[in-house]
Order: structure tokens, then C-alpha cells, then sequence
């Protein structure tokens, strides 16, 4: 057999190791080296490939896709060097971020490595403890043990990158030339499509079955019901997760506990059409007053998810740490920065408490137990507290937002949020749009899938991932809210939306740099070192970007207007990016207002008999 012909059945026999492992979407960037993995599993049926230009950007645009299809394997090639370096970001986010990327490096042969070969760096662990699995495989031959032992490669890296808590795998590739692949004399591509159809955009989500169904071990089941029956004033605190299932069992269990339950906007428990009773969305602004931090301590903490957006709620649940606190993960998973917490591992953490509630809802009316726990006599009850308090800081924050003459960022982020439809997902970037969706974004009952780069919170890749998330994304429209330097990092990301025909609505707030560290303390520094070191301003003109990459730009300057071009927006599909012009300080000094009104209204609630 040629060689050509050996690398060529060599990387088929990976190809199908990951295809048998669920891989069904490849994100790749174009390279000399990387040829026989693009012209491999480019003859794949099984599989959707998503060429890039840009590997940044490409890294980031699977890392949003994986995301989208809900834990499903994707896999990210490109060539050697420098280009395996730029994957460095989305595989960081993917490690912390728990997203299963399956990432596809081509190499040097050994013999070319470190003696100065074109292109070739030191690809061997490249990306450190950011991935969970790296192997350096072997050159390619087809003999029987070497095509099970590609095939073996493939199906364990999407094994090992979708075990829990996923993450990233790395492998990397060396081929000699020559770098064409042939396919074999007699191996026709029919044997190939006639493996079946797969539907690439089948979920392994949308497959697996609700919480109550999954298996869980019985003594953590008792283990968490015998901390919540013996405390008085549960709180459930469900930080940035995307199993729509643990959402709603958290929901659920909430409900029956009548435990408040502290809803980050990236928890999925805020939108959905689980019970929302119990839910609280206005933690951020009700917990920034330490009197009423104080007055609303909770008997026992059940946490689960990464850490919450809200620095208010983080100070809060470390201002009670000496209050119970189980942090509920996967075997292995610890996420408690505060270091207050006592972990609970469940394989499946929402059939937990799917168990748990179901337990607590068999054993008798909790609300006739609440004199035992805790609640003194006359007290309003404890989730009633809750509830009363956000009702007074939401009747605020809709009045000062209702009276906007011109859009503030908080008003733009509220306006999107509400011409989403049932079924959208919505990407969020860090800094600013995310806290504000946390501040401001009111719960209800439609199915909206928040998601954002929460791992390691970045400002670049956003745009990708949210495109990737488009890709990934059949039902509902995609839209996302960036900061105008977050757009920037990542304008090269809009190429994906012209090369694969998605459609994206892009909510651009443009306060010309970094809103955010006008409410830090940087914004005590004199004003010439704040604004160069900091705020950053690049006094760009967005709109010339967008319609270079075939997008249409639209801005909005008043409430309507924005509503109208949202709506637009949405209806008309394809790339849309809709700007709304800020200014930071009058952005800082409203945060401020709305806050102290949210919270003057809440006190008074609180005072009221
Ligand atoms: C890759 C990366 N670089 C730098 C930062 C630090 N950072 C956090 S927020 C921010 C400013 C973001 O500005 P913009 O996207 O315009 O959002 P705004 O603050 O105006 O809401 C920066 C530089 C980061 N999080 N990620
Ligand atoms: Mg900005």
C-alpha cells in the first residue's frame, strides 16, 4: 500500500473512533500539514465540517457549538505552529468552562523536530493543564493494530472529553509527506455513506432522560434530604450551569422546600417552563445593602453550578460561612471560591434532587414543619421574605427603566431580553452585559438558554462562540450582547456567520472601551490614566466592520427604535447587529441610581407592617 494510502485509512480509522464516540461536527482552519486530517474527515458523512480561516476564532466557534448541542463532543483541527497556539484561549474557556472539545493538532514528523523545520514549534503539551488528555500519536500505518489503535485514539478522546467534568483533549498528529491522503484502490466511498445517515445536529442532551429518571445513589439521596428536613431557612444558590434538567429539579425541589432559590442568569432555573415560584432574580441588587445581607440569613445552603456573576451574592454567602454549605457537583468537580462550601458529589446531580424532592414531597406537608424549623412565630415566612423584597426592587427598576428617554445599557439589555422568543438562546459577553442581565433580567416562563464564556470569563472569542452556538442551534434564534471592546477582540469571528450562511442578532453596547471599570475602584485614578490604561477608548465605527463581513448594522438611540430594530432583527435573520450608543459615566451613575432605588424600595417593603 502507498503511503498515501496508509495515512489515509490510518486517520479513517480515527475518524471513526470519534465518529462512534458522537463526534459529529469538525471546526477546522486550512494548513499544508493538517491535510490528511482535512481530507479525511471531510469524506466523512457522519460528520459537519466548519471550515475557519482564523484558528482563534475557530477554537472558540466549536467551543460555542459544543456548548449549543449540549455537551455533544466537537472536534477542532488545524495545521502545526503558531496555529495550534491560537487555540490556546478556547481551549482555557473549554477547561473551565467544562465544554468537551476534542482539539486536532498536525505536526512535524520526530525527525524534524527541533532542528529548525519551517513552522514546527514545540506542540508536546502545548496546552498545559488546560487539557484533560493529551497523547502524541504515532505516524500513520495501516497495519490491523495500528487502525485499531487510531481508532482507539478517536473514541477515547471524545470519551475522555465528554466524562464528567468535561473538558478539552488534545491530540497531535505527525505526518510525513506525502501530506495528500489517497484513498485506497477498492475502498469506495459508498462503503462509507452506507454506514446511515446521522442527524449531525441530534443532541445528546435532547436524548438523555429527565432528572427523575437518571440513577443516583441512595445514601447521598438521604444525605441531602436529611440536611434540608433538619434546616431552617434552606436556600438554593444555582450559579452558571447549562443542564436544563438540574434547573428545573432545583425548581422543583426549591418549590417544596418553599427555599428561595438565587437564580444566576446563567443557571437556566431563570427562564423555563419549570415552577418559578420559588425563584429569586434580583439576589444582585437585594443582597449590595449589608443590613438586609444580613437580615436575610439562611439556615442551610444548597450550591451547585460555577460561581454566581454576582459579587453581592458572593460576599453574601461569605458573610455567612458559618452557615451549612453543600456544594453540589460531579465526582471530582470542586468549585467553592469563597472555600466555604462541603461537597456533595452525585454522578448526576439533577436526578439528585429530582430524588431528593421527590422524597421531601412524599413524606408530608413541609409547610406544617416550618415552626420547627426556625421560623419564629409572626415572622413572615422565609421564601415569602424573599419574594416580597424583589417584588419592591423590580417595581423600582421597571419604573426607572419605563421612564428612559434614550436607551441605557441596562435598558437595552432588558429590551432584547424581552423580544426573544420562546425557544431562543441567548449568548451573553462578559463584563458588563452579563451583570446587567443579572441585575435586570427578569425571570419567567419561556425556555430562553443563556449561555456565555463563564470558564475563565474572557472578553475574546465571544462573537465565535456565539456564532458556534448559531451552528449548533436549530430551533429559535441565536442572539447575543457584547461590549463594544469584547466586538472588537473578536470582529474576526463574524467571517464564520457570511461562510456558513448562520444567522445572529448581535445587541452591540458601545460605550467606546471598558464600561466596567468605571464602577471599579480604577475609576478613582486621574482621568488621562483611567481612560489610557484602562477604559481603553478606540473610537470605532462599527458599521463599516459589520457590512464588510455582510452583516447589516443598524443603530437605535431611543427605546422604541431599539425594539423595532430588535424585532427587525430577529424576523429577518442572517447577521444583524443592532448599536447602541453609551457614554460610561453617565452608564456608572446609573447603575448607581437604579441600585439605590431597587434597594430604598425594598427597605421600605421590609419596614412596611
Ligand atoms: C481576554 C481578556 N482580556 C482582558 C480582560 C479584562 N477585561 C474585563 S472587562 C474588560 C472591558 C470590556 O469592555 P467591553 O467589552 O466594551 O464591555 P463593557 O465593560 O463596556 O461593558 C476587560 C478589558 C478579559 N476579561 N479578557
Ligand atoms: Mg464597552
Amino acid at each position: 500500500m502507498r503511503p498515501s494510502e496508509e495515512t489515509w485509512r490510518y486517520v479513517d480509522a480515527f475518524a471513526q473512533g470519534l465518529v462512534d464516540a458522537g463526534v459529529r461536527h469538525v471546526c477546522l482552519a486550512p494548513g499544508s500539514r493538517s491535510t490528511p486530517l482535512a481530507v479525511v474527515l471531510a469524506a466523512r458523512p457522519e460528520l459537519q465540517l466548519w471550515p475557519h480561516v482564523d484558528e482563534r476564532s475557530c477554537g472558540f466557534f466549536a467551543l460555542g457549538l459544543a456548548r449549543a448541542l449540549g455537551g455533544q463532543p466537537v472536534a477542532v483541527a488545524c495545521t502545526s505552529g503558531t496555529a495550534a497556539a491560537n487555540l490556546y484561549p478556547a481551549v482555557v474557556e473549554a477547561r473551565y468552562g467544562r465544554v468537551p472539545l476534542v482539539v486536532l493538532t498536525a505536526d512535524r514528523p520526530p525527525e524534524l523536530r527541533g532542528v529548525g523545520a519551517s513552522q514546527t514549534i514545540d506542540q508536546l503539551g502545548l496546552y498545559g493543564s488546560h487539557v484533560k488528555w493529551w497523547v502524541d500519536a504515532a505516524l500513520p500505518e495501516a497495519t490491523p493494530p495500528m487502525l485499531r489503535y487510531a481508532a482507539m485514539l478517536g473514541a477515547r478522546a471524545a470519551r475522555t472529553a465528554v466524562a464528567a467534568p468535561a473538558g478539552p483533549v488534545h491530540l497531535n498528529f505527525p505526518f510525513r509527506e506525502p501530506l495528500l491522503p489517497q484513498r485506497p484502490d477498492g475502498e469506495s466511498a459508498e462503503r462509507q455513506h452506507a454506514a446511515g445517515v446521522v442527524d449531525p445536529m441530534a443532541s445528546r442532551a435532547s436524548g438523555a432522560p429527565s432528572g427523575a429518571e437518571r440513577t443516583v445513589d441512595p445514601a447521598t439521596v438521604e444525605r441531602l434530604v436529611d440536611a434540608l428536613r433538619s434546616s431552617p431557612r434552606p436556600l438554593l444558590v444555582v450559579g452558571p450551569q447549562e443542564d436544563p434538567a438540574l434547573a428545573s429539579a432545583a425548581a422543583r425541589l426549591a418549590r417544596t422546600l418553599q427555599a428561595p432559590l438565587l437564580a444566576d442568569p446563567l443557571s437556566q432555573a431563570r427562564w423555563g417552563r419549570h415552577q418559578l415560584d420559588a425563584v429569586i432574580d434580583t439576589s444582585d441588587l437585594l443582597l449590595r445593602d449589608e443590613i438586609l445581607a444580613a437580615s436575610l440569613r439562611p439556615g442551610f445552603v444548597l450550591r451547585m453550578g460555577a460561581a454566581p456573576v454576582s459579587k453581592a451574592l458572593l460576599t453574601y454567602l461569605e458573610r455567612h460561612a458559618d452557615v451549612r454549605q453543600l456544594v453540589l457537583d460531579v465526582p471530582g468537580g470542586w468549585r467553592d471560591p469563597l472555600l466555604t462550601g462541603e461537597p456533595l458529589w452525585a454522578a448526576d446531580p439533577a436526578a439528585l434532587l429530582a430524588h431528593a424532592a421527590g422524597r421531601l414531597e412524599g413524606s408530608g406537608p413541609l409547610a406544617g414543619r416550618l415552626g420547627d424549623r426556625g421560623e419564629a412565630a409572626g415572622e413572615p415566612a422565609w421564601l415569602a421574605r424573599w419574594k416580597a423584597l424583589q417584588q419592591a426592587a423590580r417595581g423600582a427598576v421597571r419604573r426607572v427603566l419605563a421612564a428612559e428617554a434614550s436607551v441605557s445599557e441596562p435598558g437595552a439589555v432588558v429590551s432584547l431580553l424581552r423580544a426573544l422568543p420562546d425557544g431562543a438562546t441567548l449568548y451573553v459577553g462578559n463584563s458588563m452585559p452579563v451583570r446587567d442581565l443579572d441585575a435586570f433580567g427578569e425571570a419567567d416562563g419561556r425556555t430562553v438558554r443563556v449561555l456565555a464564556n463563564r470558564g475563565a470569563s474572557g472578553i475574546d472569542g465571544v462573537v465565535s462562540a456565539a456564532l458556534g452556538a448559531a451552528a449548533g442551534t436549530r430551533d429559535g434564534p441565536v442572539a447575543l450582547i457584547i461590549g463594544d471592546l469584547s466586538f472588537y477582540h473578536d470582529l474576526n469571528g463574524l467571517l464564520a456567520a457570511r461562510l456558513h450562511g448562520l444567522s445572529l442578532t448581535v445587541l452591540l453596547l458601545h460605550n467606546d472601551g471598558g464600561g466596567i471599570f468605571s464602577l471599579l475602584s480604577q475609576a478613582q485614578l486621574p482621568e488621562a490614566d483611567f481612560e489610557r490604561l484602562f477604559a481603553t477608548p478606540t473610537g470605532l465605527d462599527f458599521r463599516p466592520a459589520v457590512e464588510m463581513y455582510g452583516g447589516r448594522w443598524a443603530g437605535a438611540a431611543t427605546p422604541s427604535q431599539l425594539e423595532q430594530e430588535l424585532q427587525r432583527a430577529l424576523r429577518e435573520g442572517g447577521l444583524q447587529v443592532v448599536e447602541v450608543r453609551t457614554e460610561r459615566r453617565a452608564n456608572a451613575r446609573y447603575h448607581h441610581r437604579l441600585w439605590s432605588e431597587a434597594l430604598e424600595a425594598a427597605r421600605r417593603a421590609v419596614a412596611a407592617p
